[in-house]
């Protein structure tokens, strides 16, 4: 539900409320695998590449090993509707996108060729088969602040003493609304608000704090 919803609306709200609780699970065993960037394309002009946190659009075709494609992002031919939201870093994406594409500029375009041990694994997923290695044409169309990233928290933390009140987080859900063309909705905001604080107020000292706001990232 969270991933559909996502996709159409408030995708910063919703991705918020729907990160999966992301615990460092990695074990510490170092992967030998690695995934093979190459830039197709690279912009003239680049402002900002993107890191770990950020929210990345992005275009993707995928193929198998022998060259046939099993996914693209564009099929229905309509622009940009079928692009993907997600965040960076966090383990959203398969384990070998978190890595490969990272300092990318909006515009750019990578292949990536990643083994199985960073993307479906031995038991493969729908229609990847098991210990599939597969290669991605990514077109980073757009880059935002992640739900979770500092950029985002100073933009809440509209008194600047690095916690959130709750005020301050339906302030939040105000302008986000209104930025995707939705008409404020005070019940709405403060219910969704109270889920908010349930969660994340950890230490329920009726705020939120930086280190309570910002995920700790899956060591890469
Ligand atoms: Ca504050
Ligand atoms: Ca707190």
């Amino acid at each position: 539900v969270c991933e559909a919803e996502a996709a159409g609306m408030l995708v910063l709200v919703l991705s918020w409320l729907c990160l999966p609780a992301v615990a460092s699970v990695s074990g510490g065993k170092l992967p030998e695998a690695e995934v093979k960037t190459e830039v197709l394309h690279r912009p003239f002009i680049c402002h900002r590449k993107s890191k770990y946190g950020d929210m990345l659009l992005v275009h993707h075709d995928g193929f198998f090993e022998n060259g046939t494609i099993f996914y693209t992002s564009r099929s229905q031919g309509a622009g940009d509707k079928d692009a993907m939201w997600f965040t960076l870093g966090i383990r959203q994406v398969i384990k070998g996108w978190d890595v490969g594409l990272q300092n990318m500029c909006a515009g750019e375009k990578r292949r990536l060729v990643i083994p199985p041990s960073l993307a479906y694994g031995k038991e493969g997923k729908g229609k990847i088969p098991p210990e599939s290695t597969l290669t991605f044409i990514v077109e980073l169309l757009e880059i935002r602040n992640g739900p979770r990233s500092h950029e985002s928290f100073q933009e809440m933390d509209l008194n600047d003493d690095w916690r959130l009140s709750k005020d301050e987080v339906k302030e939040y859900l105000r302008k986000e609304y209104e930025r995707y063309g939705y008409p404020p909705n005070d019940t709405l905001h403060e219910s969704v608000a109270e889920d908010i604080f349930d969660k994340e107020d950890k230490n329920k000292d009726g705020f939120i704090s930086s280190r309570e706001f910002t995920y700790k990232h899956d060591e890469l």
